[in-house]
């Protein structure tokens, strides 16, 4: 069996990876489900899950992941409409809207949606930290302006990010639950 990951970031599935190495392997499928109109990451995950477990074949389980970074100055801008505004304004433009701000913690949060013909689970994590000015080449997305404990999550080693961020976490809570859910 193999766990299949509806996403079209690959940076999701190689944090994926590296968590459930020696779990169960991880295949990408990309598969366009729909993205309610949702405040709630849980939501538009479980949702995502759901209909792509039925969509594509009732074969193998599949994985959602729905992530967003929440600035506090910005009242949780950009947080649901993340992926939309790194595709228009851009990470270093929502940098220079943070750099403005006194208060320039943020959160990274993720759900991630399990679906298979037993129903849907959802897992949580988040992460809190403080936007820089972009440093680092790894990890994804708004990885190189959210630094943790001195460095960005662009300086980290996937292993690192997997360490403390909210991806790692909610990876942490599905494999617990996956490993126990046959007892
Ligand atoms: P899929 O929906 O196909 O999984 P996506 O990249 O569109 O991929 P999201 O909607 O969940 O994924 O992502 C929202 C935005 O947050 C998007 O711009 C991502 O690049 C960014 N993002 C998500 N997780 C991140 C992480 O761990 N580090 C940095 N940015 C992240
Ligand atoms: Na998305």
């Amino acid at each position: 069996m193999a766990i299949r990951f509806v996403t079209g970031n690959e940076g999701k599935v190689r944090e994926a990876r590296g968590y459930l190495d020696g779990v169960e392997p991880v295949e990408q499928v990309e598969y366009d489900y729909t993205e309610v109109q949702s405040d709630s990451l849980g939501e538009i995950a479980a949702h995502g899950a759901r209909e792509a477990f039925e969509e594509l074949g009732n074969d193998e389980p599949v994985l959602v992941d729905d992530a967003g970074l929440f600035v506090d100055a910005l009242g949780g801008f950009p947080g649901p409409y993340s992926a939309y505004v790194e595709d228009t304004v851009g990470v270093e433009r929502l940098w220079r809207l943070a750099e403005a701000e006194e208060n320039r913690r943020a959160q990274f949060r993720t759900v991630l949606a399990y679906a298979d013909e037993n129903g849907t689970e959802s897992f949580a994590g988040s992460v809190s930290g403080t936007l820089v000015a972009p440093r680092g080449e790894g990890g994804f997305g708004y990885d190189p302006i959210f630094e943790y404990n001195g460095q960005t999550m662009a300086e980290m080693s996937t292993e690192e990010k997997n360490a403390i961020s909210h991806r790692g976490r909610a990876l942490g809570e599905f494999a617990e639950w996956f490993a126990g859910r046959d007892e």
